[in-house]
């Protein structure tokens, strides 16, 4: 009971928008260029923390960044003030002004990897920040990704934040989407499954057509430096049929938690896998939940984002009675909806029940129930250590939907990025974030 998993929801920032920036996500690049709606976005994700509360989990969040990033600009020669590369930026190349205002922490599941203190052997939670590199405007993350899980979890006796691994495509590396924790219970020793796309070497076995964004190299890196030994890491490559179909993260063809693997058959590949589940299998009690391509196509997993959704042990952490939480588009569609259906008459595995939650404003920009939240399994002396300003109460969701309702716009163009009041109402916003959770010099623009 003492040692529990918390979800930190990235908390979606005012400059959310659809620019089509991630090639091989297929939501980004059907939706590029429509407007989006940042109030219901970070709406529709403080409504899923706030069901997540109410069925007694513990929660917190992860705030969002500050937009636009123009630190980057400046390291590519862009001189003036803020508002002068702004408009520089609109003139001679929009695509780098969306990077910039891009809201892409919002899927903090991206923000690092995460080694509970059973498994790393010095006592401490350790977290390495994801360096993003594939995609430029994630790779802009890292540095203040580092600042925030240092803010959050601000207690070096308790937690180890690395800095993210050397910004090198040998060491590309996305943080938890690629990497799965499986154990018995949550205080028992664990197995850190890592799922990569490339070796980072060896160039055989790539996808043909979208980028493999994990390598075996970032993984490996990430295991040694969380103090995981041979026996407590596999290791296991994504099927490159999946990132060909849009499966860009591991986490959109499968989920894990405590003992349990529920994944596409088309997630891994298949040599790998055998190997994988020996290992497992002689660590724990494996339950394999696998979905075959003739019950559900892979396209239908990826349109739907069914292994994206949150699967949860019950609130005390009882691995018998488990739940997901789907997005709403599992309902909608057929041969998911219909799999649900026949999952939850099957009381040989453990998960009880599905809860949907409409979170479809991340859903087309390619982010999902579980893309938003980064889970830490913590001991409750650490929780105990958090900062209590990311903690999620029923006041605090009141007090943060009232600031969204009040800053946040309710449409947003690409082309507003270029409108300098936006910049203004941009920082004005975070200024009044970093007061509601009485924050001091926060942001980069606050120590100016
Ligand atoms: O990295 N989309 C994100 C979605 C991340 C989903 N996270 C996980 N699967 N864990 C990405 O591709 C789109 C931004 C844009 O096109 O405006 C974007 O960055």
């Amino acid at each position: 009971m003492s040692i529990l998993e918390v979800n930190f929801d990235g908390l979606i920032g005012p400059t959310h928008n659809y620019s089509g920036l991630s090639f091989g996500n297929l939501a980004s690049e059907r939706n590029a260029q429509l407007r989006s709606n940042p109030k219901a976005a970070a709406l529709q994700g403080l409504a899923k923390m706030r069901q997540l509360l109410s069925l007694g989990y513990q929660q917190g969040f992860i705030p969002p960044q500050q937009r636009p990033q123009l630190d980057s600009m400046r390291q590519l020669g862009f001189t003036g003030s803020d508002q002068q590369i702004i408009q520089q930026l609109a003139k001679q190349n929009p695509r780098l002004l969306s990077m910039v205002y891009s809201a892409s922490p919002m899927w903090a599941a991206n923000a690092a990897t995460v080694t509970p203190s059973t498994d790393s052997g010095d006592g401490r939670v350790h977290f390495t920040p994801a360096n993003l590199l594939t995609t430029p405007h994630r790779a802009i993350e890292a540095e203040a990704t580092q600042h925030t899980l240092a803010t959050i979890f601000n207690d070096p006796q308790h937690f180890k934040i690395h800095a993210p691994l050397p910004a090198n495509n040998l060491f590309a590396d996305e943080g938890a989407a690629n990497h799965s924790r499986l154990c018995q219970h949550y205080g028992d020793p664990g197995v850190a499954m890592f799922v990569y796309g490339r070796d980072g070497l060896d160039s055989a076995n790539q996808p043909a057509r979208f980028p493999a964004r994990q390598t075996r190299l970032a993984s490996e890196a990430v295991a040694r430096s969380h103090g995981l030994t041979a026996q407590q890491a596999v290791f296991c490559r994504q099927h490159p049929t999946a990132i060909d179909a849009g499966a860009f993260h591991n986490d959109v063809v499968a989920v894990a938690n405590g003992p349990v693997l529920f994944f596409h058959q088309l997630a891994f590949v298949d040599k790998d896998f055998e190997t994988i589940k020996q290992q497992l299998g002689n660590k724990l009690n494996l339950q394999l939940l696998p979905v075959n391509h003739q019950e559900v196509p892979l396209e239908d997993a990826i349109k739907s984002y069914l292994f994206n959704s949150q699967l949860l042990a019950a609130p005390d952490g009882d691995m018998t009675n488990m739940r997901l939480i789907a997005p709403s588009e599992c309902a909608q569609n057929k041969s998911v909806s219909a799999y649900l259906e026949r999952l939850l008459q099957d009381h040989q595995q453990p998960i009880r029940s599905v809860d949907f939650v409409d979170v479809r404003q991340s859903m087309s920009n390619g982010g999902g129930p579980a893309c938003l939240r980064l889970r830490v399994v913590l001991n409750a002396q650490q929780r105990a250590a958090v900062n209590p300003a990311f903690l999620i109460t029923e006041d605090r969701i009141t007090a943060l939907e009232d600031w969204v309702k009040q800053h946040y716009r309710d449409q947003l163009a690409p082309e507003d990025l270029a409108d300098p009041a936006f910049y203004t109402e941009s920082l004005e916003t975070l200024e009044a974030l970093t007061q509601l959770l009485n924050l001091k010099n926060f942001y980069p623009f606050q120590s100016h």
